[in-house]
């Protein structure tokens, strides 16, 4: 045995048991399994998913179905010497409880003409003792084992085991189980304990009545039961005479229209007036006995395996739909970001006349060279700045000063803004258009509470990278003044220029707050020193640096701005869905169950 559900297990040491493994793989299908169904019940539970509930139910009776079998086989994994276990299902009012007593010899069962009488799961121990049967409680998980007598119809969690006393001359030791319909409304509230039992069973008796036995809730279960595999008979109660040929051919038929497998033996029952029970034939005395040996325990992880394999896509429709919309939603924030970054590119980086970056780095420059004349200009310069200078050329107060003056920065805050306009306009179509409208709504509200927040924060990151780049513009400005000084024919035309001293005048009144950034790109000594440089030997050098230094800007501004600020802002919305309306399971968490259960050897998958 090397695998459980087709998982491969590649070479084991010595010491490490099979049975662990194998028990180990299964509980991580179990867990997903019990995940995925207490999602679906939180679902369901909520107003707004009316309209899914009735498939969702149905899904969540799959799931306890399967969630019970795969516990079943841990029983058997864990107590291998465990009591045999028949269990009778059908329609209500058919002759369950009845039948219970005649296959018991006793009357411990309950029997009433009245309706959904029998409302939790009831053991009868025969020629097994109680306390055989400890692993139940374990199987039965939240249901609570109580006396017969003593279970509360108000209560649907719980299920009693009692000791039959006569001896059965039909039965091997083994718990039968007496359960209650599945057909009644009142039902919903019970059946998960006749889920529960159905899956515990090794042997079914199906019990219908000729009133019963046609109705589309009895092949339901009868269908839902075929990949469980377990010995099973049909018990054809409250015949009269002249009925039964007819009405086995009729059963036959409908069997083979709900499984594939093949017609199992059915046992007329008629009626006995004296004692008002149901007569089980003499001919089959032994039928129940001999069933036992096509249990097939050592099967049991393959057929836990088929039974998820034949629900599997069904359960997950809707998780796979929920991840579709979230990657539809990662599209979105994708495309507003992209439409913000060419917005940013057209309306600043190669806007002729916004873009102030490099010519910063111009007047950085400038303050770099040692201008004659420039002590005479900047004391007239001095006189209208109300603080002195030296206080101001502290470097952290001049950023902040330019940063304060920034059109780039006032750009990126508008198109931020725009950007969650836009953003809500898309969500707003979707929620009337497309599928998942209750995510698109959510989403839509959630960006509504958090908009203001969003922006404030991007504003804070915002001014915290212009602070940070104003680093590259001295670089900039560096560079250009080491590639200067290899040009000593520009340099001194430079300095020889009255211009330039007019320029660093500029240069140094934006450091110390006496003119906006922005102000730089129209003062007519700037322009002119820039044609000049532009003219000059280092001209392309010029281009080469403003270039890259353009480049630095967009990759700095995409990743820390739009990407790592505003989209993760975005994209973290997601986490905060409510947990009732989704079923919040990552691509990642299902990828990973799924991989564990891919057959390597037959090539066989789940998906
Ligand atoms: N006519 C007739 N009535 C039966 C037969 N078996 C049970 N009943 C009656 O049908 C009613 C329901 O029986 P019960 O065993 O409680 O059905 P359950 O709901 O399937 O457990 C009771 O009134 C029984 O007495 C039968 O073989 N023939
Ligand atoms: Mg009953």
């Amino acid at each position: 045995m090397g695998s459980c559900y087709g998982i491969y297990i590649p070479s084991l040491p010595n010491k490490v048991k099979w049975s662990n493994i194998i028990t180990l793989s299964c509980a991580y299908m179990l867990e997903f399994i019990q995940l995925l169904k207490q999602r679906y019940q939180i679902i369901c539970s909520q107003p707004e998913n009316a309209a899914s509930k009735a498939s969702y139910q149905q899904r969540i009776d799959q799931l306890i179905l399967t969630e019970a079998f795969m516990r079943k086989g841990q029983l058997i994994n864990l107590s291998p010497a465990h009591p045999l276990q028949f269990a009778i299902v059908g329609p209500t009012q058919a002759g369950k409880s009845s039948l219970a007593n005649v296959l018991l010899n006793s009357q411990v069962a309950g029997v009433s003409p009245l309706a959904s009488f029998t409302i939790h799961p009831q053991g009868f121990c025969q020629g097994v003792e109680i306390t055989d049967c400890d692993g139940l409680q374990r199987y039965f998980g939240r249901f609570q084992q109580m006396q017969q007598t003593l279970m509360p119809r108000d209560r649907f969690d719980c299920y009693s085991l009692t000791e039959s006393l006569s001896d059965s001359p039909y039965l091997p030791p083994c718990v039968l189980w007496d359960t209650p319909d599945f057909d009644s409304i009142d039902s919903a509230l019970y059946r998960e304990g006749v889920i529960r039992t159905m899956a515990l069973a090794d042997v079914v008796i199906i019990v219908v009545s000729k009133e019963k036995y046609a109705d589309q809730s009895v092949w339901d279960i009868i269908s839902a039961l075929e990949p469980l595999h377990q010995p099973t008979i049909i018990c054809l109660n409250k015949l009269s005479e002249g009925s039964e040929v007819l009405l086995t051919g009729s059963l036959k038929e409908k069997w083979s229209l709900a499984r594939k497998d093949d017609f199992p033996e059915v046992v007329p029952l008629y009626y006995k007036k004296q004692t008002g029970h149901p007569i089980w034939p003499v001919l089959k005395g032994n039928l129940l006995k001999d069933l036992v040996k096509q249990i097939a325990h050592k099967k049991q992880p393959r057929y836990e395996q088929e039974l998820i394999q034949k629900y599997w896509q069904t359960w997950l429709t809707p998780v796979v739909a929920e991840h579709h919309a979230l990657s539809d939603w990662k599209g979105l924030i994708d495309g507003v970001i992209k439409e913000g970054l060419e917005s940013y590119q057209r309306d600043y980086l190669n806007h002729p006349r916004h873009y102030e970056t490099f010519q910063q780095a111009l007047a950085e420059l400038l303050t770099l060279l040692e201008i004659p004349g420039v002590a005479d200009v900047l004391t007239g310069a001095r006189k209208v700045l109300t603080w002195p200078v030296r206080k101001m050329m502290n470097l952290g107060r001049k950023s902040l000063h330019i940063a304060d003056s920034s059109q780039e920065l006032i750009l990126l805050n508008q198109i931020a803004e725009h950007l969650l306009i836009q953003l809500a306009d898309t969500l707003l179509d979707n929620a009337e258009e497309r599928h998942q409208r209750l995510l698109w709504k959510e989403f839509g509200s959630l960006l509504r509470h958090q908009r203001q927040l969003i922006l404030q924060e991007f504003s804070v990151i915002a001014q915290a990278y212009h602070l940070a780049f104003q680093q590259d513009v001295e670089n900039t400005a560096q560079r250009l003044y080491h590639k200067l000084q290899e040009q000593p024919m520009v340099l001194n035309s430079l300095r020889a220029t009255r211009v330039t001293a007019d320029a660093v005048a500029i240069a140094l009144t934006l450091q110390m707050g006496g003119i906006g950034l922005h102000d730089l790109i129209f003062a007519p000594a700037m322009l002119t020193i820039t044609s000049l440089l532009t003219e000059s030997a280092i001209g392309s050098y010029m281009h080469k640096v403003e270039y890259e230094l353009k480049q630095q800007q967009l990759v700095t501004v995409k990743k820390s701005l739009f990407v790592d600020g505003i989209g993760q802002k975005l994209l973290a919305l997601q986490g905060q869905l409510s947990r009732s309306t989704h079923f919040n399971i990552s691509p990642e968490q299902l990828q990973a169950v799924e991989q564990q259960f891919i057959e390597k050897r037959h090539g066989l998958r789940l998906l």
